[in-house]
């Protein structure tokens, strides 16, 4: 009966939004949920996004059923931004897009493959990681396991890292941030990128990538290029790409799982079990989004707009993040918050901790997640001085 139905929590981290939608205070500052945000504190629509829409209106036939793997032209263009225009993976049909509603579609399908196809593998997670990482996974019946990442000193610690990697069951899969790591804005070094995969080679693991912020950290090539090493390095290997942040499609979920497999032919076998999976879950995915999508990497002149938007997002954080930096030098805390500016993408794992962070919240209404993740792209300018002197005052 309904009646032995417990309540649970929600999201913490969207719970985030309602309380500072609540908030009063005219001087209140989002730095909570991982949306893109602009000067004026809106997530804009890309204007590529617009004109693409605009011309779906006007030249899309039908609303019947995309195929199980979606639209083969949104496949198409994606699997090329992500693995390169010119992947001989691409040519030798060793590489496919499976499109999943956005990057957690993408997630879950991965992790019923995983838990369906791959009997006994269990999967590794960084500590810490997105929390929906964790209960997703679960809920397609993996074993869960963690790997260090962030030390209690707030540094990436790319040792015990790998050290615990080596110590992975083979043939486990592990699951990477392929870039602009969610929550702490730690990338690893290409140099890093390579010790991982060779402990990957060596104990045979199967890498899941989680590709959601290409273009956020340092561009569109060169925030794909780990994947495209991996891609080119490992016959086996799972890439979600989400199209949620670089496109700002958030709620028109658009991603796709990318396969990796060792020839065409088995290719074909893992896409056959994906669509059976998906067919379980969600039989076929939404259309809008994903035709969004092809409509711009489709077309040269939309394709160079959006990329230029996608810039502008990009260097709109980057230049908050030494701004913030910056504007915490007279109160002598350049040196302790100076990770802020070298970590990238949307996230900053600040290193303030929980009570510091709900003292934030209580006495300046700044919302952070109680970790101490910070969303960069939350910040205005003309804020920084305010924040600045926020988090001096809870340093005290
Ligand atoms: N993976 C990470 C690390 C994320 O931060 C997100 C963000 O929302 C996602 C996956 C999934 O994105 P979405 O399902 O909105 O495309
Ligand atoms: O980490 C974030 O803030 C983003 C957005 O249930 C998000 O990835 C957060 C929680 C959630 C869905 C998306």
């Amino acid at each position: 009966h309904f009646a032995d139905v417990a309540r649970v929590p929600g999201d913490p981290i969207l719970g985030l939004m309602d309380a500072f939608r609540a908030d009063p205070n005219p001087a209140r500052l989002d730095l909570g949920v991982g949306v893109y945000k602009d000067a004026s504190g809106l997530t804009p629509i890309p204007r590529a996004v617009k004109l693409a829409e605009q011309r779906l209106i006007e030249t899309e036939q039908t609303k019947s059923y995309i195929g199980g793997h979606g639209d083969p032209a949104f496949a198409r263009h994606l699997l090329e931004l992500v693995l390169g225009a010119g992947s001989a993976l691409l040519h030798d049909d060793l590489a496919g897009a499976t499109q999943t509603p956005g990057g957690t579609g993408a997630l879950r399908l991965a992790g019923d493959f995983i838990a369906r196809n791959l009997p006994g593998r269990g999967i590794w997670l960084s500590d810490p990681t997105w929390p929906i990482h964790e209960t997703l996974f679960a809920t397609c019946g993996l074993k869960v396991g963690h790997y260090p990442y962030v030390g209690a000193d707030n540094r990436l610690d790319v040792d015990a890292m790998l050290a615990a990697l080596e110590q992975v069951p083979v043939g486990d899969a592990v699951l990477l941030h392929a870039c602009c790591h969610n929550p702490t804005g730690f990338n690893l070094s290409p140099r890093n990128w390579k010790r991982v995969l060779e402990v990957v080679k060596a104990r045979e693991l199967l890498p899941l990538l989680d590709f959601a912020y290409q273009g956020f950290g340092d561009g569109l090539d060169e925030d794909a290029w780990a994947v495209r090493l991996f891609a080119a390095e490992l016959p086996e290997l799972l890439v979600t790409s989400s199209c949620s942040k670089n496109f700002g499609l958030y709620r028109e979920r658009t991603g796709a799982l990318i396969v990796r497999a060792e020839t065409a032919d088995k290719l074909a076998d893992v896409r056959s079990q994906l669509a059976l999976l998906a067919r379980n879950l969600w039989s076929t995915p939404p259309s809008h989004g994903a035709a969004v999508v092809a409509g711009i990497l489709g077309d040269a002149e939309l394709k160079a707009l959006w990329a230029d938007e996608v810039e502008a997002m990009r260097q709109r954080v980057t230049s908050l993040r030494s701004g913030l930096v910056e504007a915490l030098r007279p109160h002598g805390l350049a040196e302790r918050f100076a990770h802020i500016a070298t970590q990238r993408g949307m996230f900053s794992y600040t290193g303030l901790n929980p009570t510091q962070v709900q003292r934030l919240r209580e006495e300046f209404s700044i919302y952070m997640v109680s970790s101490g993740r910070a969303n960069v792209a939350g910040m205005a300018e003309e804020r920084l001085a305010y924040l600045a002197e926020a988090i001096a005052r809870v340093c005290d």
